[in-house]
C-alpha cells in the first residue's frame, strides 16, 4: 500500500509523521503528543483529512493558493512539461521555452517597467538574492559602502539566515545567531498595538519619518535599501493608516537608496490589485514574488527588478556569482505560466475587487461589534481581528500573549474553518475564488469560534485587562 494513497489508517500516519517527520515552525514535543491533522486532499477553498472532515481554508494554504484547489490544468501542464523537459538549468548560457514565457509574462504582469526577473525556488530564497542583488549593484558602481538595508521589526521575508535577518520575527532572531550584520530595522507601522494616544495618520508619518531618520543616522553613503511588505502578512495583517506608504515614497525618492517591495503575499491579486503596490501607489525598484505566482503548485519565488537597475548592473555588475539548481525550474515555470493564464483569463483579480472582496469586507467587518473583537480590519481578500479583554481600550490581555488567539484557532478547526492566529490577532487570506455564499459560511464559522472562545475566556477568567 501507498502512504501517498492514504491507505493507511490516521493513527498509522500520525505515528510515522512523528517519528520520522520535523515539521516547519512547530515544537515537536507538543506536536507529537497532540497528533497531526493529515491533509489528504482539497478541492476549490475545501480540504478533506484523513477521517473525511472537510475543512473551508480561510487561509488558502498558507497565503498562497489564489486559484483554488483543484484546478486540473495545472497538473496537466506538469505533467505535459515533465515528459518534455522535466529539468534543465539556466546557468551556463542556456534557457528554455517554460522561463522565457514566464519571464515575460511577469514582465507584462508587473507594474511600470519592472521588467527584469531572477528566477529562485522560494520567497526566501529570492529575498536572498536580493540582499545579494543590491550590494554588488552599488559596489558595481564604485559604492561598496552602501550595503545596508533597513527593514521592520515584525516584517516577513522568509526563513533562510539572509530572509530571516531582513525580517523582525524576534523568536526567529534568537535562534541561530541573526540578524546577519548590516540589517537595520525600524519601526512598524502597527497603530492598533503600537500607536498610543496619536491618530492612525499622525503615527503611519511618525513610522516614514523612521525611515529618514535612520538613513541620516546611518549616513545615505552605507544604505543600500529599504524593504517592506505593502501589508504585513505574517505579522498580522498590519494594514498600514494612509499617511505610510506615501511618506516611504517621498523619503525613498529624496534618497539614493532601492526600494524593494516584498510582494510575496500581496502580489498576485490578493489586495484586490495584481500587485499591493498597485493598491498603495509604490513605485520600488525590485519586487519580490512566490506563493500566489503559482497558487502553490509549484514552488516558485523571484525577483523583478526595474528596467533601469538591471541594466546598470548588466554593464557594470560583471558575472553575478549566485544561482540556484532550481532557478528557472522548468516545471515551476510552466504551472506558473499557466496560473498566470488563468487568473487573467477569469479576471480573477477583477472579480475580487469588484465582488467578492467588498462583500467580504462587510461582513468581515460586522465582526467588529463582537464583544470579543477590538478591531476588524480587512484589504482586499486578507483580513484580521484584534481580540481584546476590553472594547473601549486597545490593551492587550494581561495573560500570556496568544493564549486567546489559540483558543479561538482551536474553536475555528473544530467549526470546520482553518482561520490562524497570530498572537492575539485571528486572520484569514482565502483563495481569492472563494464565493459569496462560501464567504457567508466563513463569516458564520468565525462568529460561532468567537462566541466560543469568548465563553470559554470569561470562564476561565481570562478576559482581564493588562495593567
Ligand atoms: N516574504 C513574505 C512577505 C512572506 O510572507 C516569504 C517572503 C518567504 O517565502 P517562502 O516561500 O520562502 O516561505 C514569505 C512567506 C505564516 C507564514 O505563518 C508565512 C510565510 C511562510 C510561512 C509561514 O504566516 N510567508
Amino acid at each position: 500500500m501507498n502512504i501517498i494513497d492514504n491507505h493507511q489508517p490516521t493513527a498509522k500516519l500520525q505515528a510515522l509523521d512523528a517519528a520520522h517527520h520535523l515539521h516547519p515552525f512547530t515544537d515537536t514535543a507538543q506536536i507529537n503528543a497532540r497528533g497531526t491533522r493529515v491533509i489528504t486532499q482539497a478541492n476549490g477553498v475545501y480540504l478533506t483529512d484523513s477521517d473525511g472532515h472537510k475543512l473551508l481554508d480561510g487561509m488558502a494554504g498558507l497565503w498562497c493558493v489564489n486559484i483554488g484547489y483543484g484546478r486540473t490544468e495545472l497538473a496537466n501542464t506538469a505533467a505535459r512539461q515533465m515528459s518534455q523537459l522535466p529539468y534543465y538549468n539556466t546557468f551556463f548560457q542556456t534557457s528554455h521555452p517554460p522561463v522565457i514565457e514566464l519571464a515575460s509574462l511577469l514582465a507584462r504582469l508587473a507594474p511600470g517597467d519592472l521588467n527584469r526577473v531572477f528566477l529562485a525556488g522560494s520567497g526566501s530564497e529570492a529575498n536572498d538574492t536580493n540582499i545579494r542583488f543590491v550590494r554588488h549593484y552599488w559596489a558595481s558602481l564604485g559604492k561598496p559602502d552602501k550595503s545596508v538595508i533597513i527593514a521592520r521589526k515584525n516584517g516577513y521575508h522568509g526563513s533562510t539566515i539572509g530572509a530571516a535577518s531582513l525580517g523582525g520575527m524576534s523568536a526567529m532572531h534568537a535562534q541561530g545567531g541573526m540578524p546577519i550584520p548590516g540589517i537595520e530595522h525600524i519601526s512598524q507601522p502597527y497603530w492598533y498595538r503600537e500607536g498610543g494616544d496619536s491618530s492612525p495618520e499622525e503615527f503611519g508619518l511618525a513610522c516614514a519619518r523612521e525611515l529618514e531618520e535612520t538613513i541620516e543616522r546611518l549616513g545615505e553613503e552605507n544604505v543600500a535599501a529599504f524593504i517592506a511588505e505593502p501589508v504585513q502578512g505574517a505579522g498580522g495583517v498590519i494594514i498600514p493608516p494612509e499617511t505610510y506608504w506615501p511618506g516611504i515614497q517621498r523619503i525613498c525618492d529624496a534618497h539614493e537608496i532601492l526600494l524593494i517591495v516584498d510582494e510575496v503575499i500581496c502580489g498576485f491579486g490578493r489586495t484586490g490589485n495584481w500587485f499591493g503596490c498597485q493598491t498603495f501607489d509604490i513605485r520600488p525598484d525590485i519586487i519580490t514574488i512566490a506563493k500566489g505566482m503559482s497558487s502553490g503548485y509549484q514552488p516558485i519565488g523571484g525577483s523583478i527588478i526595474r528596467e533601469e537597475i538591471a541594466e546598470v548592473f548588466a554593464d557594470r555588475g560583471g558575472e553575478f556569482n549566485h544561482g540556484y539548481t532550481y532557478s528557472g525550474h522548468p516545471v515551476a515555470c510552466a504551472v506558473a505560466c499557466e496560473n498566470l493564464r488563468i487568473l487573467e483569463e477569469e479576471d480573477i483579480v477583477g472579480n475580487v475587487a469588484n465582488v467578492t472582496a467588498p462583500y467580504l469586507r462587510e461582513k468581515w467587518l460586522s465582526l467588529g461589534d463582537h464583544p470579543l473583537v477590538g478591531e476588524a480590519r480587512i484589504i482586499g481578500m486578507m483580513g484580521a481581528l484584534e481580540l481584546t479583554p476590553e472594547k473601549s481600550s486597545r490593551k492587550p490581555f494581561a495573560g500570556e500573549e496568544g493564549a486567546a488567539g489559540l483558543i479561538c484557532r482551536e474553536h475555528s478547526f473544530s467549526n470546520g474553518l482553518v482561520m490562524r492566529h497570530v498572537g492575539d490577532k485571528m486572520i484569514i487570506s482565502p483563495p481569492l475564488v472563494i464565493s459569496r455564499s462560501e464567504i457567508d459560511e466563513l463569516v458564520e464559522m468565525a462568529h460561532k469560534s468567537l462566541d466560543q472562545a469568548y465563553a470559554d475566556l470569561k470562564q476561565q477568567g481570562l478576559m482581564q485587562v493588562s495593567r
